[in-house]
């Protein structure tokens, strides 16, 4: 990586319900994220949070039944979100957001998608993130990023950046898929999404997962990945809000950004989840660290 890296925290916990996600870049900043980084010879550029709508406790803490969930503080947050990557890859430097709640996927590629034609998509999720109001069982925005990035949705959430129909349903891969609401499994096979789950992880292996996707992916400009540490086994990796059994290995996570690096197609990453509220001794945030740094190219040997 001959660019610099610049580091925007994205502190919204607005896309869900738990308090502390908005706490997820000072975490991964305490685990020495930046230092680390350097460690490696690269030049990192951290140029702290992005202002965030102030936190309502009260309208925070309130059912809000029948929607979207805190859709007027994604907005502004996204809004600002995009703004911000896209001028960082105007800078000529490499975005590198950390989240905060999945929800601002929707800012970062719409400021990402301004750079190219034909963006690719690694979703690294346990979950699809493909719902609109109708489908959500929770009206947690942090369900919906990815479907409105295509282009379904709430007018205000597609709209992000001032256009829409930023990502392609055939650029885009889903990694780690096991828990998909029933509306999002049948979009997933209605629009033909290439998808691996984690029975498929299971059977080929994350060497030939990531191998495929990349072939898959081979006629985009671009490739964004995006990373919801829930994609990993909760047993290792407790510090997120909707823990799924069954998940990735830490160790299988390694393997797939070192082969992602190696690759050089990566353009942009995000890593979001990450709630030390709900961690154990900060160890998520330890381990997304430990993973960001394989991915800027720390080897074993
Ligand atoms: N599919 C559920 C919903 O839409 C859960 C989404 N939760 C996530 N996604 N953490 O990554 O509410
Ligand atoms: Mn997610
Ligand atoms: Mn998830
Ligand atoms: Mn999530």
């Amino acid at each position: 990586m001959n660019k610099t890296i610049e580091i925007i925290g994205a502190p919204s916990a607005f896309g869900q319900r738990k308090l502390g996600v908005n706490m997820g870049p000072e975490a991964m900043r305490y685990a020495d994220l930046v230092e680390r980084l350097e460690s490696l010879g690269l030049t990192v550029d951290d140029k702290g949070n992005i202002a965030s709508p102030a936190i309502d406790m009260k309208k925070y803490r309130s059912e809000q039944q029948g929607g979207l969930r805190n859709l007027p503080e994604v907005v502004e947050f996204c809004e600002t979100l995009c703004s911000e990557v896209d001028a960082t890859i105007a800078d000529g430097k490499y975005p590198l957001v950390i989240g905060g709640d999945h929800s601002i996927a929707m800012g970062t590629i719409s400021g990402v998608k301004k750079h190219y034609n034909n963006l690719g998509v690694i979703w690294y999720d346990a979950h699809g993130d493909l719902n609109v109001a109708e489908s959500s069982p929770s009206g947690n925005i942090h369900g919906m990023p990815l479907r409105a990035l295509i282009g379904e949705g709430h007018p205000d959430l597609v709209n992000i950046g001032g256009y829409k129909d930023k990502v392609k349903v055939e650029n885009i891969v889903l990694i780690g898929m096991r828990d998909l609401d029933a509306g999002e499994k049948a979009y997933i096979k209605e629009a033909g999404i290439k998808t691996y789950t984690m029975s498929d992880i299971d059977r080929l292996g994350m060497a030939q997962v990531i191998e495929e996707t990349l072939e898959y992916l081979k006629d985009t400009d671009g490739i964004h990945l995006s990373l919801d540490v829930d994609a990993l086994d909760p047993v290792e990796t407790p510090g997120t809000g909707t823990t799924v059994p069954g998940g990735i290995s830490y160790r299988e996570s390694h393997l797939a950004l070192e082969m992602l690096h190696d690759s050089e197609r990566i353009t942009s990453m995000e890593i979001v989840e990450v709630n030390p509220l709900i961690d154990i001794h900060n160890k998520t945030a330890n381990q997304a660290v430990e993973l960001l740094v394989t991915f800027f190219g720390d080897k074993l040997l």
